[in-house]
């Protein structure tokens, strides 16, 4: 398949979530209607008109489903009903009607690999070792010597295996993640069957679509051989690449596919290269879209950005595959945290650092916002939330992930929109600077990270050639990422100073200038000076 400057030339219009804002919530975060100190599915519904107003297209909802919250919801114990935590399927419809109504998709997540360990299914499957959903688990003979079956290590514990004994039937089980999490074995007929069923279920609700969980896991290698030894130390979960996988996903694309409505998968392919993830988009019969993970841990510079916006290209473009762009996630510290923390080893003094984290984070949401390709903003990042410090008592996560967790200030009274009685505290303490970093502050300051990212999403939405237009790299000098989108005779460049200096950029000098990072009213022509860690957009 030919890729042409702007889009597959034999593939029609461009499907919804090619140019598409999604927004990620993570909902024991994102707002609490009843006081608990946990967040809920009323507090999104709650709160959809804002996400409105930012100009998102589409929200991607972290679990809610019925779980024992070891995994705070990735361990799921009911695909196909809401946990009471959460609220009730009724709060769910009317939260997707709402969406809709205000024009936002509502894609829900989905956890395939792996169910809670007090599922029914898997409560049968410990009963005995004929119970009817014993096979629906991976389990091993133990070898004399004692060891686990093979030395593959879980995800939130490098020193443990991906195993667990369970002494009353004499076998091991399988779990790339907790022990609570134990894996679905895809082997198995009747869990695929199962497993299509849970999507049909909320597909039948009128979702537009999943962002599916670990969802490279759902092939095992049937002989579990070890990893190589010089991976050691690599937990399974980020190796786990079998041919079989391909295979289940034409199957879930099918399924999702049959429905009308243009549903969608986004999967989450933990690998670490993009050359592996570009394999699960198929042939344009696997995901709709996959997360791309490399951008992710990028550090902030020039060099490293252009290389990873080439190394997608690479990837992707021969497959006529469609990027996604992910700067943060409720699995690793915020971008802002990790440059700021790059920026402190390698010894920016705190001087600096209170002048440059918050411009970095602007040019940050000028990059994600208009690169080529789907874009998703975590919650909070439109504010510019920094990880919060979790003192060691308030610590729940066994995979470390707190900081980045932390609830969202809605306002700047005392519990910050949060409705939390006496004696009650919110799951997490809430996010740094939130007398200043929540969304009434922001929303009434023109000159706020949260007006930026609205008025960067406007901009994509007004312009076709940042949603669909072609992607060129500029000539830049060091430290600078520039790139040109066209689309239909308009050509926008956007230019990046990823340095604590100005820096010349006297090619573009006059040309009119539609967005700066640092400024809500560019209106005029460009000087041909970037500013220190200054995003644009200019049209030549
Ligand atoms: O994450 C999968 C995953 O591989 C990452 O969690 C990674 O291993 C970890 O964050 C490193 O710190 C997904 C979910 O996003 C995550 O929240 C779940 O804990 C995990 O799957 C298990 O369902």
């Amino acid at each position: 398949m030919t890729v042409s400057g702007t889009h597959r030339a034999d593939a029609g219009p461009a499907p919804w979530w090619e140019g598409a804002v999604f927004y990620q919530v993570y909902p024991r975060s994102f707002a609490d209607s009843d006081g608990d100190g946990v967040g809920d599915l009323a507090g999104i519904r709650s709160h959809l008109a804002d996400l409105a107003w930012l100009g998102v297209d589409a929200l991607w909802i972290s679990p809610f489903f019925r779980s024992p919250m070891a995994d705070f919801g990735y361990d799921v114990s009911d695909y196909c009903d809401v946990d009471p935590l959460f609220g009730d399927l009724a709060e769910f419809d009317g939260l997707v009607a709402d969406a809709h109504r205000l024009g936002m998709r509502v894609v829900i997540d989905w956890v395939p690999n792996h169910t809670s360990d007090q599922h029914p299914w898997f409560l049968d499957a410990c009963s005995s070792r004929t119970s009817a959903h014993r096979n629906w688990y991976v389990w091993r003979d133990p070898d004399p010597d004692g060891r686990p079956p093979n030395n593959w290590v879980s995800a939130f514990d490098l020193d443990a295996p991906a195993w667990t004994f369970h002494e009353p039937t004499g076998q091991w089980y399988l779990h790339l993640f907790e022990s609570a999490q134990p894996d679905l074995n895809w082997d198995e007929p009747d869990v695929v069957e199962a497993m299509h069923d849970t999507l049909r279920f909320w597909l039948d609700r009128g979702v537009d679509g999943f962002r599916a969980d670990v969802i490279h896991g759902i092939g095992k290698d049937p002989r579990l051989p070890d990893d190589p030894p010089e991976l050691a130390g690599i937990p399974h979960c980020a190796l786990n690449d079998v041919p079989v996988t391909h295979a289940r996903l034409r199957d879930l694309r099918s399924l999702v596919d049959s429905y009308p409505g243009d549903r969608m998968i986004v999967g989450e392919v933990f690998l670490m290269t993009t050359d592996a993830v570009a394999t699960y988009y198929g042939d344009g019969d696997e995901l709709h879209l996959a997360f791309n993970f490399p951008p992710l841990f990028a550090p902030w510079l020039a060099d490293r950005w252009r290389a990873c916006i080439e190394d997608t290209r690479g990837a992707l473009d021969p497959r006529g595959a469609w990027p996604t762009w992910v700067l943060s996630n409720h699995d690793n510290p915020r971008h802002r945290t990790r440059y700021d923390r790059a920026a402190a080893r390698a010894g920016e003094d705190a001087h600096t650092a209170a002048r440059r984290s918050e411009a970095r984070a602007r040019a940050a949401a000028v990059l994600l916002l208009t690169l080529r390709g789907t874009p998703f903003v975590y919650q909070g990042d439109e504010l510019g939330l920094t990880d919060a410090d979790i003192p060691d008592v308030r610590r729940v996560d066994p995979g470390g992930r707190d900081g980045c967790r932390a609830p969202i200030p809605w306002d700047p009274s005392t519990a910050h929109g949060w409705p939390v009685g006496d004696g009650v505290q919110t799951w997490l303490p809430m996010a740094p600077e939130a007398d200043a970093r929540n969304r009434v502050t922001e929303r009434a300051d023109l000159l706020s990270m949260l007006h930026l990212y609205r008025r960067t999403i406007a901009l994509r939405r007004a312009l076709p050639a940042l949603t669909r237009g072609s992607f060129t790299l500029l000539e830049t000098p060091p430290g600078v990422l520039g790139y040109r989108r066209a689309h239909s005779g308009d050509a926008v460049d956007v230019l990046i100073n990823f340095t604590g200096e100005a820096v010349d950029f006297s090619a573009a000098a006059g040309a009119e200038l539609l967005l700066a990072s640092d400024d809500p009213d560019p209106a005029g022509r460009f000087d041909g000076l970037l500013g220190s860690d200054q995003a644009v957009v200019v049209r030549r």
